[in-house]
């Protein structure tokens, strides 16, 4: 079967979810050469449509086609040419904003508010951000005469599917480099829309690729002889099989991993503010977020009080269909996310926590778990140590600054945290202290394309977004 591209249609109110669709390579939709596999919508457990996946010499096609690319037309284009494009990219992804947010919320399971108000501006914003670095390299201080790298391999995770596809594409194509980008398996469609944007973006062939499948097909990529650099979200467990894989090889590496962050709220903070940013912090996204604030570390002496309101906000939540834009909560992403969820819950309650959730009715299919706190968590139990990437919320408690900054640093993660306090000082004092990539004061889970995100120690290395994405995808 040849895939046929066929342009979406001018009024794309209604999504348009073709049965089948091939690889994106060389400019073109093509087969794949191993088992075709189908993506689901989480919510219902509906059969979305029928997705190629690349064995390992399609992955050598599109690593081959973006070499090309790179070596005749994109690498030698002049950085204000290729700022054109990226424009272009991004005006295309706003006026398509609807269908791309319906498509996300339709194979993710997040809810269309969110697709529809963080991620897709949120992708816009960062080709936008990326197409004004585009012809400023040489003064960006790597450097007169910055060089791409060349090909990059870039694997990325379901829980922001578009979003990380325009965190790894948009400074690589920026410096002047191609790519070949791996989507995760249960949420293809959005990078497969994205692929037909770079069609009507007039992209040239094989700038970027796409190569859908599961583990095996990344792992082909990541090994491919022929990419210069690898760029990896996802587990710590598979960024660690990748690191190893790369040692020893000339590929460059920079790898967004897991997180346990901390929201620390302290007695003098304003509590109604606080519920807000913790609300935010771990059932955004149904907690399917690598920095959320799945660890609440709140004053003992406002404990109390805080949960008190936490609870009664968490019962105003709304979980259910991801397309209603009142729902707060949508469906997890996939049956294995929520097995893993409900097995970390369970350690929870077998551990001794106390485990409570507001009276919600839960749909009767798709994957679906209620907002839920566990209070009375010792540093100990796995739902303080685990990532749980689900909308579960662990309740610690401190008594001085001091015993929250070492409560907070006590896990192998070091992604992000929350700091909650009217005292300015004491902000500063905190953030100091915290072995995290980023600290949000009296906020959380905001993001900018010019701020730059990532990890210490099993939250990976390397930073993406503002003037240090960059770095990773020049050789200065
Ligand atoms: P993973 O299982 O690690 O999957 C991430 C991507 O890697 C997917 O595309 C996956 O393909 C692919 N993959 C699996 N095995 C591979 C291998 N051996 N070699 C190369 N690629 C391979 O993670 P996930 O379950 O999708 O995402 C959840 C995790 O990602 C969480 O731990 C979360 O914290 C982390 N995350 C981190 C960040 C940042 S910015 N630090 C952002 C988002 C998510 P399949 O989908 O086919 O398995």
């Amino acid at each position: 079967m040849v895939f046929e591209y066929a342009p979406a249609p001018e009024s794309a109110a209604i999504v348009d979810i073709r049965p089948s669709y091939g690889l994106f390579v060389g400019g073109e939709f093509t087969d794949g050469h191993g088992e075709p596999f189908k993506t689901v919508n989480p919510a219902d457990e509906s059969p979305l449509a029928e997705i190629a996946c690349a064995d390992a010499a399609d992955v050598d096609r599109a690593v081959a086609a973006a070499r090309a690319a790179f070596d005749t037309v994109w690498g030698p284009m002049p950085g204000a040419e290729r700022a054109k494009y990226l424009y272009r990219i991004a005006r295309i992804v706003q006026e398509r904003s609807r269908e791309l947010a319906v498509l996300e919320s339709i194979d993710n399971g997040k809810p269309i508010r969110e697709s529809r108000d963080v991620d897709v501006p949120l992708v816009a914003a960062h080709f936008f951000y990326y197409a004004g670095w585009a012809d400023k390299l040489g003064h960006a201080g790597f450097g007169p005469d910055p060089r791409p790298v060349g090909v990059a391999g870039q694997v990325i995770p379901w829980n922001f599917p578009l979003l990380m596809l325009a965190w790894k594409i948009a400074p690589a194509l920026a410096c002047g480099n191609t790519v070949v980008l791996k989507p995760a398996e249960t949420t293809p469609l959005t990078a497969l829309l994205f692929a037909e944007i770079c069609r009507q973006a007039e992209l040239p062939p094989g700038v970027v690729n796409i190569v859908t499948g599961a583990g095996a097909t990344g792992q082909a990529l990541v090994e491919h002889p022929g990419i210069d650099k690898v760029a990896f979200t996802g587990s710590t467990e598979v960024g660690r099989q990748i690191a190893r894989s790369v040692a020893g090889t000339s590929k460059r590496l920079t790898l967004e991993l897991g997180g346990k962050a901390a929201n620390i709220v302290y007695a003098d903070a304003p509590l109604d503010q606080a519920v807000e940013g913790i609300v935010n912090g771990i059932f955004f996204n149904q907690g399917h977020v690598c920095c959320a604030g799945s660890r609440l570390l709140v004053q003992e002496s406002a404990a109390d009080e805080l949960l008190e309101r936490l609870k009664a906000r968490m019962a105003t939540l709304r979980v259910g269909d991801p397309l209603d834009k009142n729902t707060d909560v949508g469906a997890i992403n996939s049956a294995a996310q929520l097995a893993r969820i409900r097995e970390l819950a369970d350690a929870g309650e077998a551990e001794g926590a106390e485990r409570w959730s507001p009276a919600c009715e839960l749909p009767g299919e798709g994957y679906w778990f209620a907002p839920t706190v566990f209070t009375g968590v010792a540093q100990s139990h796995r739902i303080a140590r685990e990532e749980i990437f689900g909308p579960v919320l662990s309740v610690l408690t401190f008594r001085t600054p001091d015993e929250a900054v070492t409560k907070a640093n006590n896990t192998p993660y070091g992604l992000s945290a929350g700091i909650w306090t009217e005292k300015g000082s004491l902000i500063l004092w905190t953030a100091e202290r915290l072995r995290a990539g980023v600290v949000w004061a009296n906020t959380f889970n905001k993001f900018d394309p010019a701020s730059p995100f990532g990890g210490y120690k099993e939250s990976g290395f390397g930073r993406e977004g503002g003037r240090h994405g960059l770095e990773a995808y020049l050789d200065a």
